[in-house]
């Protein structure tokens, strides 16, 4: 997208990108600015520490960060910023995205990440709850969440065949 980005969504390796996408696709549904990145917390620890310290400043205003496996991304972004950090498990392929899911979710009182679900459905929810956060100041933006809402509503059929 051209615009400004307002969301910024980084992932550990390039291997997460089949997961973190989703998150993206969502918000460009919606018509949210955003940028992807990997970032990994083990492999370029400089390049999380740059990200995260210029994070506000280059005017994001919420994070998502996927990562797998001993999943320290949401976290360390979220102990550099003061911008929300929504955090996606990645499904690892040794443990089914539950190291991931308990790497992310089991933070320390006092520096929060919202964690949502492992994989796919946690991507969407990412840029779902991103939005949300967003549409809290954006009037327009609250109009094209609550439409996308209500076109899913309506895309649900009540006979299972
Ligand atoms: C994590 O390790 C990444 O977030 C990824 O989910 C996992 C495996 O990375 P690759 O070995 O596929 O690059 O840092």
């Amino acid at each position: 997208m051209t615009d400004q980005p307002i969301v910024g969504i980084i992932m550990g390796s390039r291997s997460d990108w089949e997961t973190m996408r989703h998150a993206a696709e969502t918000l460009a549904a919606l018509g949210v600015p955003h940028e992807t990145k990997v970032v990994s917390a083990h492999r370029t620890p400089e390049r999380l520490y740059d990200y995260a310290k210029s994070a506000k400043d280059r005017g994001l205003k919420v994070v998502i960060a996927g990562a797998g496996g001993a999943a320290h991304l949401p976290g360390m972004c979220a102990s550099m910023t003061p911008l929300p950090v929504l955090g996606v498990p990645v499904e690892s392929k040794a443990l089914s995205g539950m190291d991931s899911l308990l790497s992310i979710v089991q933070m320390p009182g006092g520096i929060p990440v919202g964690t949502l679900a492992i994989g796919k459905a946690g991507a969407i929810n990412a840029g779902l709850l991103a939005a949300a956060i967003l549409a809290t100041h954006d009037e327009a933006l609250a109009e094209r969440l609550a439409d996308w809402r209500a076109k899913q509503t309506q895309s649900v059929d009540e006979a299972p065949e």
